[in-house]
């Protein structure tokens, strides 16, 4: 292996297949902000990826602000962070394309969210949600990414990245593309649905009831938490008693989450509390953090001008980053550029 050093960036990115939900808050969004702060930190609005799914065209547009709208009013800085969409840097798909023929097909077959989305469907759904992983790792590696902040649901496509990246290397004789590493870290890295504490929250879940969404009202907010599912135990003392209380266990690492805080710590508080005591805290808890962030979102969604604008300028800095990458590899392939 190569001891090639490569400049700390960050790439993450979000599909905008739907309304943020609280997972892509506290899993995604939230550590995306604080790292702006330690790295250079490029982030995406991934509508390439949105489209592996049906998705109505009328929506697309705004659904793609709206999920700016989300990083901005959660405290991303446009002059520190590159924020962008996707479909606005064409090297992400032309990069994708060269690692659909480096990426294995019993490499993809092994893809657990594939599964998990394609269901007993799986002759029906695109190809597109197929080679998703191939599209993600394009993503990153366009950047030279060292580090990929993420929930725990996308740790198999990192790894499928180091996988294609360590294939890339080996089959050109390079050290082109660095080995990036996943960050998953903190109280919320899979937030679970409120009526199956045994499936992950999703923007695209059946019912509105499993997921708070950040445009949610207070009312909202406090009405999914009171019929969130439970059991009738009340907290343990320790964190040991959580075990075997999967919808228990997700209200407590909710509650550390938004609270900056650990799931020992909140146990060590409300040791002994019941629903009755615990589901209303949470809920303040929940509208004290969201509700600043869906009125700032409200207001850019508002006049888009301002988030279109962020975006432009965003694919511009991205693109001055990925078209380079993209010619270098071009070259390596053996491409011929007149
Ligand atoms: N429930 C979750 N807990 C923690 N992190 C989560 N993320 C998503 N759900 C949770 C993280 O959010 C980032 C962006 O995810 P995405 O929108 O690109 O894809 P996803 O993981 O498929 O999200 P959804 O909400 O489940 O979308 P749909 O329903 O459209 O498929 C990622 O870092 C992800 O880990």
């Amino acid at each position: 292996m190569s001891d090639k050093k490569f400049t700390p960036r960050v790439f993450s990115g979000i599909k905008p297949s739907g309304g943020l939900q609280l997972g892509n808050y506290l899993g995604a969004i939230k550590r995306f902000v604080q790292m702006q702060d330690e790295m250079e930190t490029v982030y995406c609005v991934v509508d390439l990826h949105a489209i592996t799914v049906w998705q109505d065209p009328k929506e697309l547009a705004n659904g793609t602000r709206e999920v700016a709208a989300g990083y901005l009013a959660a405290g991303l800085d446009p002059t520190k962070s590159i924020l962008f969409n996707q479909s606005q840097v064409a090297a992400h798909a032309e990069l994708g394309w060269i690692f659909n023929c480096v990426a294995r097909m019993g490499w993809m077959n092994r893809m657990t969210q594939f599964k998990d989305k394609a269901g007993a469907n799986a002759e029906k759904v695109s190809l597109g949600l197929y080679a998703y992983p191939s599209l993600m790792a394009a993503d990153i590696l366009l950047y030279h990414a060292t580090h990929v902040p993420v929930g725990e649901d996308q740790k198999q496509h990192v790894e499928l990245t180091r996988d294609i990246a360590a294939k890339f290397n080996h089959d050109f004789k390079t050290d082109f593309f660095p080995m990036t590493e996943p960050i998953i870290d903190g109280p919320a890295t899979r937030v679970m649905n409120l009526r199956d504490g045994t499936k992950k929250m999703s923007k695209s879940g059946e019912s509105d009831m499993e997921r708070v969404n950040m445009t949610d009202d207070a009312d909202t907010i406090v009405k999914k938490f009171k019929k969130a599912k439970t059991d009738p135990e009340p907290l343990p003392d320790t964190l040991e008693g959580l075990k075997d209380r999967p919808e228990a266990r997700n209200l407590v690492d909710i509650y550390a989450a938004l609270n900056d805080s650990t799931p020992d710590a909140v146990i060590g508080e409300y040791a002994g509390a019941g629903w009755g005591r615990f589901k209303p805290a949470l809920a303040d808890l929940a509208v004290s953090k969201l509700a600043p962030i869906a009125d700032e979102m409200a207001r850019l969604m508002d006049d888009p001008t301002e988030i279109d604008k962020v975006l432009k300028n965003g694919a511009d800095r991205a693109r001055a980053i990925a078209d380079p990458v993209l010619a270098q590899t071009y070259d390596i392939v053996g491409f011929l550029r007149s």
